[in-house]
């Protein structure tokens, strides 16, 4: 066997292996990159709506369904501290935000309290970057 048959066949063997592993492939997530809050700052006190921006180095923003080498959308994990699963979707639910069309900021309507806050890339098919892109968790208090 060709050397470059042997290697081509040792990578085949590497995907199946690593697909079989997750659920879906995961998008490789660039190195350096970064997510994370420019508002609010950990252990703000905010009165009223709670304007969130996203910040984000090493990679760009692309909407849901579009698989684009280094490029991602942005999710905001609201009171969850679990971390993601590797290959599977992000959930959508009150604690999962999608921002599939591209969005990089929002206004939240949270109930007095404290609450936190935590950003994740997603890929193409919501599913977290490998190793996953993800932000500080921040604590935030709403003030009554
Ligand atoms: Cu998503």
């Amino acid at each position: 066997m060709h050397r470059r048959h042997r290697i081509v066949s040792l990578l085949c063997l590497m995907l199946v292996a690593t697909v079989a592993a997750a659920e879906l492939p995961s998008a490789p997530a660039p190195a350096g990159a970064a997510v994370y809050f420019i508002s609010p700052k950990d252990g703000e006190r905010i009165r009223g709506p709670v304007v969130v921006r996203f910040g984000l180095k090493g990679m760009g923003v692309a909407p849901a369904g579009t698989a684009k080498e280094a490029t991602g959308h942005h999710h905001l994990l609201v009171d969850w501290d679990q971390p993601p699963v590797k290959g599977e979707p992000i959930p959508s639910d009150a604690h999962h935000r999608h921002f599939g069309n591209g969005q990089t900021e929002t206004t939240l309507d949270l109930a007095p309290g404290r609450h936190t806050l935590q950003l994740l890339m997603g890929d193409a098919n919501h599913v977290p970057h490998e190793p996953p892109v993800l932000s500080e968790r921040v604590t935030v208090e709403v003030l009554p």
